[in-house]
């Protein structure tokens, strides 16, 4: 926790370091853990994220010409960019693309971006599918509009932190980890319905019910995730267009859709969107109905799914799996995107520190690397903070 209340101080500092001055003002963004709903974004099904105390801040201050500075602490460096470079998709690179995107997808909206100056200091673990990424363009968009006076609808900007990542960066994922950075809040799961982009926020308080959810980073290195990432898509859009209907969110009748398809991998991509969107309704329904431990079944189920069906998961996350269920989770399930990253379990308060060490022997055993663990706790989305 020490280390997360010195994340605004740092990037005070670097910004003072970087740019010989002040900052304007301070912004957050959390990275997120997804409760349940992997993969469903994109098929305009449902999702029930919820943000992490970890957080990209971003110090910032509005310059007087369209230009962008940023400093990372992560690197070191500070990348500049003007209008030219941000106005054309990916051509800044690396870390600061995020930055740029978000530049260029309000800019490309006819929003009159300020020029600033930015340092950015995170404790949201990288490359840990904690969904850095997100919180970095969310920290910033958040900053910009602030820094602009821009009018910006909350429920507008997830959509265009998303088209920065997609189009600026190249990756084409869904809208939960923007939804979830930008408009999570404290105590709460974000029940999201990725079509219609409605929300509701699902009162999670783990620790009211004497349970906690770890978070197991299983520090297995990422195998060609943006790759599978960008071919699952491609498959289940391939399966709604075989299946006639505009999303795989649209299929009601699972045996009929699966007896129409010939391709056996196709249909197990389909079995796993269509009951992953059941699972978040169900596990919706008994949140709401305040039965906490009872979701434990339902993230294993899922967790099933992924590694059988929509086959995203690697042997240090079925590990982490296992072993938590072995050691007494009430269930299990990776989370995120998959090919590595992270696991959660829900488990009893108490039980913290044992099913952790549960799993770093398992791991030990197996000549993994040690896995990294902490137990979340739903906190704010972004935010100004100083
Ligand atoms: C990644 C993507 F960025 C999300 O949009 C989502 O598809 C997730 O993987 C899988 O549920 O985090």
């Amino acid at each position: 926790m020490q280390a997360m209340s010195q994340v605004p101080s740092r990037a005070a500092a670097g910004f003072a370091s970087a740019f010989g001055a002040d900052p304007a003002g301070l912004w957050a963004a959390p990275g997120r853990v997804n409760l349940i709903g992997e993969h469903t974004d994109y098929n305009d099904g449902f999702v029930l994220p919820f943000a992490l105390p970890h957080r990209v801040v971003v110090a910032a201050a509005a310059v007087p010409t369209p230009r962008w500075r940023v400093w990372s602490e992560q690197t070191g460096e500070t990348v500049e960019f003007g209008a030219a470079e941000a106005d054309e998709p990916g051509r800044v690179e690396g870390w600061a693309g995020y930055v740029a995107g978000v530049v260029w997808t309000l800019r490309s909206k006819g929003y009159e971006v300020p020029g600033a100056d930015l340092a950015v200091a995170s404790d949201v673990p990288a490359g840990a599918g904690l969904s850095s990424s997100a919180a970095l363009e969310s920290a910033v968009l958040t900053a910009l509009a602030d820094l602009g006076g821009l009018a910006l609808p909350v429920e507008d900007r997830p959509g265009l932190a998303q088209r920065a990542e997609n189009d600026y960066v190249g990756m084409p994922c869904g809208i939960m980890d923007q939804s979830a950075s930008i408009r999570a809040e404290a105590g709460h799961a974000l029940f999201l319905d990725c079509r219609s982009l409605a929300i509701e926020q699902i009162p999670f308080d783990v620790a009211a019910s004497g349970l906690a959810v770890l978070v197991v980073d299983t520090q297995a290195p990422h195998r060609h995730a943006g790759g599978e990432y960008a071919s699952r898509r491609r498959a289940c859009e391939e399966a709604a267009a075989l299946l006639g209907v505009p999303a795989l969110r649209d299929v009601s009748d699972l045996d009929a859709a699966l007896e129409k398809l010939t391709d056996d991998v196709m249909r197990r991509r389909v079995r796993h969107v269509v009951t992953e969107n059941q699972r978040v309704l169900d596990t919706v329904d008994l949140l709401r109905a305040g039965r906490v431990r009872e979701i434990g079944p339902l993230l294993t189920a899922s967790h099933a799914s992924m590694r059988d069906d929509f086959e995203i998961t690697v042997p240090e996350v079925d590990l982490a799996v296992s072993t938590a269920l072995a050691a007494g989770a009430y269930g299990a399930r990776m989370t995120g995107g998959g090919f590595g990253g992270c696991v959660l379990a829900l488990i009893d308060a108490t039980e913290t520190d044992r099913v952790a060490a549960a799993v770093a022997a398992a791991y030990a055993e197996r000549g993994f690397t040690a896995p990294v663990w902490f137990a979340a706790r739903p906190g704010p989305g972004a935010e100004r903070i100083e």
